[in-house]
């Protein structure tokens, strides 16, 4: 079996109970197969990027360690997805039950069809790098840009921790 990566993922909702939502999804990492959920951060609420007429956002970040290789984690992780309702209509940064990005898959970077690693959007999102960084503390690499902890945050979205 492969050896143990530490990966990333990025949750996201804001529809059909967005708390409860994520709060299902961190269950659901939990029950992954050769998966340990290592760390989480808290939820925070968060101003929607893209068309403002949408809820508000929780989002969160979680720490695997996993024997998984990449395509079956991203495979897993939409599963959750589906099992939670999403839907995906094509409609670009619409409102959604739930989004598990996959940020980091240990140092390396892929550059699939359906899989982009690191995230594009990790470097600029608050909502990514601020649950993140309680998640995975300052020091964890990201391959093109240092340490998580050098990664400015421009804190656009109006972050506001939701629970502990
Ligand atoms: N906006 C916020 N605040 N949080 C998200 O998780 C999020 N996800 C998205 C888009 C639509 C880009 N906007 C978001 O996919």
């Amino acid at each position: 079996m492969a050896a143990t990566v530490i990966a990333c993922v990025g949750l996201g909702s804001n529809l059909a109970d967005p708390v409860a939502q994520v709060r299902r999804a961190f269950a659901a990492l939990q029950r992954l197969p050769d998966t340990r959920l290592r760390s989480r951060s808290a939820l925070y609420r968060s101003a929607p990027m893209g068309p403002a007429d949408q809820p508000d956002y929780v989002n969160a970040a979680a720490v695997l360690e996993t024997r998984l290789e990449p395509l079956p984690l991203l495979d897993a992780l939409q599963a959750i997805e589906q099992a939670q309702g999403r839907v995906r209509d094509g409609v670009r940064w619409g409102p959604r039950t739930l989004d598990l990005d996959l940020l980091l898959y240990g140092e390396r970077i892929i550059e699939e069809v359906r899989l982009t690693v690191p995230h594009p959007g990790l470097a600029e999102r608050d909502f990514v790098l601020i649950p993140l960084r309680e998640a995975a503390g300052p020091d964890l690499p990201i391959p093109g840009h240092g340490r998580l902890g050098d990664l400015p945050v421009r804190a656009f979205h109006g972050l506001e921790r939701i629970d502990g």
